[in-house]
This record gives structure tokens, C-alpha cells and sequence, in this order.
């Protein structure tokens, strides 16, 4: 610890011009030996590609950018913001693959007036209410406690609506508030454990950092069973808009309950009826009561390419992929038809299929260059099987020109292939 070979060494650190030359070497080698094994793809003298020139500033080396040739892979908004959220902007599903959205792309919903700034060194966690040790807790403190890391997604109520207006024909601009990330930290469970929960309580309410102190009551049970206080995101700190430096993830429930820039874990016997929470629980049931408190998410999916924006170059092979995800836990499986729900057929799942994560399920398809109506239904572990459009107005007590007030909407996506290649949302 402490040296620093270079220094001694005496030689002057490796520029980027270096280091571009040592990795350019290397390939050649390792495309010799390429050549070599497969025999086809053997370098002929005067016909390799000229060098490609130097990649960008030196500034991009201390934090990784993507491609500038990827730099249409961003978040977008609709630009037209619920009533209580400032900020929506969505994962561009469509460009993504396997299961993990990258931390720079996670979509994002905010209830503030601006993300707070807060300094780890003076951040604290306090845990009080019905507890016998009433406990504060530093970031450093919550990081000697044994920790866990898991792969589970976020999704916001007002995910997927409306499907129907202006802005209705991307998968992100639909579907995109729902993200996947491996999340350290400690389990509730531990703190509570350290803090002694009262025999009375039932109830933890979880308040975040803002101005505002955004506040949501989650039942102690499922704060027992399974929730994460993390600090780390994609193996790194949580983003300064996803919650730095601490937040909660509430594996399965929708998105509103994880609070970011949690600072309080409050042990009580009843829900609060916090402000943001109750603007959020205010849909009806068909037999006319209140959807109160509602967490766990239903079974979805959605088919991400092809989708809605996109072209087929032709017909021909092109495989349908997609996500799909439950509150439910596990995915157990997914049915994809090509012809608007008529039929279907099993499609792969990739391995490992996890709780409360994102699965990316694949499916082997040929076009013949007719029109197509493409679509995905998911399964959970417990059975419970997505609903169609028109069974999740009726289990949401929303017609369908009204889902903009039905939270949770699970119904199937359809897409539509033209013969000309370009792929629509199907529905009308
Ligand atoms: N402190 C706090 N936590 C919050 C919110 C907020 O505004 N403030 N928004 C909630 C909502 S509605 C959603 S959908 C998720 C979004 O998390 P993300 O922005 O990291 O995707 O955070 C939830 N946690
Ligand atoms: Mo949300």
C-alpha cells in the first residue's frame, strides 16, 4: 500500500497515445492467432484495415462513456409530467439487452423540486418508534453490517399509460418506466434486528431526504421479509437521481414505495397516509372501493424488438425478444404469438430467472413479409397470468380510453408488422 510503481520506477506515466499503441499490438497478435485456429479469417498482407484513429479526449478515461455512435441510447420524457411529478424520463427499452438496465439509463420519477445534494460523511439512518434501541447510523456503520446484493426491478404505478394519444408509439415512451439493477446493501431486517421491534408494531413508514420529506408506509412483514436499505447500484454508489446515498428497494411492489435518500425508518402499528402516498392510492375497485394500498405489481411483459418505431429490413429470420417481470415473484414462463393473441408458443427464458427481476425472454421467429401482430404474455410463478387489454380494464374499473387513471396497468402489448417492415403500437 502506499507505493506507486511508476514513481519508482522513475519512467514518466503511460500516456493514452501509449497505451493505444500496446492494446493495437495485442490485437494483432490475438488475430493472428485467430487466423490460425479458424483458417478462413487469416490476415492477407496489404488487405487489413487501416488503424481506425484514436479514440476520444483523455477526459473520457476517467469515467467510461458509451460510444458516440450510441449516443441516441437515452432517457426521454413524453414531456407531459403527472400531476404531482416533476421528472419522468424513461429507459429506452428498446436499445437494451439481457436484464440489467446500465445505472446511466434507469428511468426516473421525482416528486421534488430538485435532487438534494447530500454529503455521505454526514448522512444518517435513524431507526426509532417501536423499537427498545432506538439507533442512528452512519454510512460507514451501514456498511460494516453483513450485506446482500440482489437483481430486482423497479417499476412505477403510472407505468404504461395511457396507451392510446401522441407519444403512444415507442416501447419507451409506454413502457419505460420500469428499470433492473443489482442493488447492495443491508437487509431491513438486520437494522430492525440490531434496533429490537416491539411485540405492537406492524408498520414501518420510510421518509427521504428531500424538502418535501417524501414518506410511504410499507407493512413491517414485507420490511422483514425480503427489503433492502442499499447503497450500491450496478456495483457502484447509487446515483445522485436514484437515491444517493441511500435508499430502500421494496423488491416486487411498485416503484413509488422504494424512497430514495432515506434517512428514516420509522417502527409504528398503523399505515401513515402521507401525502404522496394517498395521491397514489386513490383508484376504485370494480365494487366501488378505494385501491388502498396497494403494492405488489402483477404479471407483464413486452416485446422489445420489434417494436413500436422500429423497421424490419425484410422478411426473413428475426428473433422477438423482450422483458417480463412480476410482483408475483419468479417468472415461470412466456407466451409469444404473431398473430394478435390468436395463438401462442413458448418462448426461451434466459437463465437465471430471478425474483422480482427483469427476464429477458427470447423467441425464434420468421417473417414472410405479411402483416404481423406481435405481442407477449407472461406467467408467474403462482400462475397468475397476464391479462389482456381489454381484462385489465375490467379488473382496474377503467375503460380503455381511461387508463390514464388506472395505476398498475399489466395488460398486453400488441405491435403491429406492416408489410413494409415498419412496426406500430396495435392498438386502435
Ligand atoms: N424520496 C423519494 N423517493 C421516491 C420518489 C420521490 O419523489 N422521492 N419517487 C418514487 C417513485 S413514484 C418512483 S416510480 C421511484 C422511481 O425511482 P427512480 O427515479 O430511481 O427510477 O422512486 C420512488 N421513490
Ligand atoms: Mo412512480
Amino acid at each position: 500500500m502506499g507505493s506507486h510503481p511508476r514513481s519508482d520506477s522513475g519512467s514518466p506515466p503511460r500516456t493514452l497515445a501509449r497505451w493505444g499503441e500496446g492494446r493495437r499490438r495485442f490485437l494483432t497478435g490475438a488475430g493472428a492467432l485467430a487466423g490460425f485456429v479458424m483458417g478462413a479469417i487469416r490476415p492477407v498482407r496489404g488487405q487489413t484495415p487501416a488503424p481506425a484513429a484514436p479514440y476520444e479526449p483523455q477526459g473520457f478515461l476517467a469515467y467510461g462513456q458509451p460510444s458516440k455512435f450510441a449516443s441516441h441510447i437515452v432517457r426521454r420524457t413524453t414531456g407531459r409530467p403527472t400531476a404531482i411529478t416533476d421528472t419522468a424520463l424513461m429507459t429506452p427499452l428498446q436499445d437494451l439487452d439481457g436484464i440489467i438496465t446500465p445505472s446511466g439509463l434507469h428511468f426516473l420519477m421525482d416528486h421534488t423540486n430538485g435532487i438534494p445534494d447530500i454529503d455521505p460523511q454526514k448522512h444518517r439512518l435513524m431507526v426509532h418508534g417501536m423499537v427498545d434501541r432506538p439507533l442512528t447510523f452512519t454510512m460507514e456503520e451501514l456498511k460494516r453490517f453483513p450485506s446482500v446484493s440482489r437483481i430486482h426491478f423497479l417499476e412505477c404505478n403510472a407505468n404504461s399509460r395511457p396507451l392510446r394519444g401522441p407519444n403512444r408509439e415507442s416501447v419507451q415512451l409506454i413502457h419505460g418506466r420500469t428499470s433492473c439493477s443489482e442493488w447492495t446493501g443491508v437487509l431491513v431486517s438486520v437494522l430492525l434486528n440490531e434496533c429490537g421491534v416491539q411485540q405492537k408494531a406492524s408498520w414501518i413508514v420510510a421518509e427521504g431526504g428531500e424538502s418535501n420529506k417524501y414518506t410511504m408506509s410499507i407493512p413491517l412483514a414485507k420490511g422483514l421479509e425480503d427489503v433492502i436499505v442499499a447503497y450500491a447500484q450496478n456495483g457502484e454508489p447509487i446515483r445522485p437521481h436514484q437515491g444517493y446515498p441511500l435508499r430502500l428497494i421494496v423488491p416486487g411492489s411498485e416503484a413509488i414505495r422504494a424512497v430514495k435518500w432515506l434517512n428514516r425508518i420509522h417502527v409504528v402499528d398503523k399505515p401513515y397516509m402521507a401525502w404522496h402516498e394517498s395521491g397514489n392510492n386513490a383508484d376504485t375497485r370494480p365494487d366501488g372501493k378505494g385501491m388502498w394500498f396497494r403494492f405488489e405489481l402483477g404479471p407483464k411483459s413486452v416485446i422489445t424488438r420489434p417494436s413500436g418505431g422500429q423497421r424490419l429490413p425484410g422478411p426473413g429470420f428475426c428473433e422477438i425478444t423482450g422483458l417480463a417481470w412480476s410482483g408475483g415473484g419468479m417468472v415461470r414462463r412466456v407466451d409469444v404469438s404473431t398473430d394478435g393473441g390468436r395463438t401462442y408458443q413458448e418462448a426461451e427464458l434466459q437463465q437465471p430467472v430471478l425474483r422480482h427481476a427483469h427476464t429477458r425472454f427470447r423467441f425464434p421467429w420468421r417473417w414472410n413479409g405479411e402483416e404481423a401482430v406481435l405481442q407477449s404474455r407472461c406467467t408467474d410463478e403462482r400462475g397468475e397470468v397476464q391479462p389482456t387489454i381489454e381484462e385489465a380494464a375490467k379488473i382496474l374499473n377503467a375503460t380503455i380510453d381511461y387508463f390514464y387513471q388506472a395505476d398498475h396497468f399489466n395488460g398486453i402489448q400488441p405491435w403491429r408488422v406492416a408489410r413494409d417492415g415498419s412496426v406500430t403500437n396495435a392498438l386502435p
